[in-house]
């Protein structure tokens, strides 16, 4: 029988079959997979086959080709890889310019990782009911800075309910991976969403304006109006494993557009002569913020390479 994972809990599998029934199933067998070195084999969004017994036990036999998938480094000093969610239409990055603040780096390091993966995204910027008047001037410059590179951007609020008609709107039919840190408001988005989600709420804790951590799995959520949402657990930050220092200004694509008028086609955009990036960010025609970030990711893996 085929069928679509939409949680896991170590080796646990909840599995919704063809005709609707969810199933809980074992991995049987090895899944290691060609290439990656994951913490879990199986994921999210993953379209397997299972095989059920008449004692009513089930098991995983087989994992189809993945569309693609998104993965974060297991931990800062590993290199192995935790896929998060496979066969995703789109990433929904969930943002907060403050309660708690996501920093430019952040964001364009989950943008720069999924361009690898060739996810598309989607940035929402949540908790707009708590911004004052310079705060939501820091969000407009952000969102004309993003819309401007070609990625869509939402304000929503999951407190009075703005926004989030548009938000259902974009998610209808599609398979949405919801990302961002821990507080900036993903589980309430998703209980606006779908009345019964029921997904659990942190707390921020005044001290540190971080939220806490109760998403712990993964896990697809059916919202009636159309589509699936999968709740990540917070991410804490991007590894940006498999990139090549060269690859990088790829996954930027306005740095990659006049990276192609440099001298060198080798060029880093550091400090070459004729570098046409560094010169795009002299005339502001490639923002500030957004080279940072690009020096930031490969000087990471330039570090990787001689840990
Ligand atoms: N004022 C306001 N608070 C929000 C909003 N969205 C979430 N919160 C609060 O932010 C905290 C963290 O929310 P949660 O959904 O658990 O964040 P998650 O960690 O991303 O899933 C909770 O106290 C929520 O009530 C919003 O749009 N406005
Ligand atoms: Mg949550
Ligand atoms: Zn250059």
């Amino acid at each position: 029988m085929k069928g679509v994972v939409i949680k896991n809990t170590g080796n646990t599998y909840w599995v919704r079959t063809e005709n609707g029934e969810e199933i809980v199933c074992q991995a049987k067998g090895n899944f290691r997979l060609k290439g990656i070195r994951s913490t879990s084999p199986i994921v999210v969004g993953d379209h397997v086959i299972i095989d059920q017994n008449p004692d009513g036990t089930a098991f995983i036999t087989e994992i189809e080709d993945r569309k693609n998938y998104i993965v974060r480094r297991a931990s800062n000093l590993s290199k192995q890889a935790h896929i998060l969610a496979a066969n995703i239409d789109e990433a929904l990055l969930c943002v907060t310019v403050r309660f708690p603040e996501t920093s430019t780096v952040f964001i364009d390091r989950f943008l720069a990782t999924a361009e690898a993966y060739r996810i598309p995204v989607c940035l929402v910027f949540n908790k707009i009911d708590l911004y004052d008047e310079d705060d939501k001037e820091y969000l407009d410059g952000l969102i004309y800075l993003y819309q401007t590179i070609g990625y869509p951007c939402l304000k929503t609020s999951a407190e009075t309910g703005e926004g989030i008609e548009a938000l259902r709107e974009r998610i209808k039919n599609k398979i949405t991976l919801l990302a961002g840190h821990s507080g900036v408001g993903k589980s309430s988005l998703i209980n606006v969403l779908q009345k019964d989600a029921s997904r659990k709420i942190g707390k921020i804790s005044d001290y540190h304006l971080k939220g806490t951590h109760t998403t712990t799995f993964s896990e697809m959520i059916n919202i009636d109006t159309g589509g699936y949402i999968i709740d990540t657990p917070g991410i804490k930050g991007f590894g940006t494993i498999d990139m090549i220092p060269q690859e990088i200004s790829h996954y930027f694509p306005e740095i990659f557009r006049f990276s192609k008028n440099c001298r060198y086609n080798n060029c880093l955009h550091i400090n070459e002569p004729d570098c046409a990036v560094v010169k795009a960010v002299e005339n502001h025609y490639i923002s500030e913020s957004r080279y940072r970030s690009y020096l930031n990711i490969l000087e990471d893996v330039n570090e990787s390479k001689y840990r």
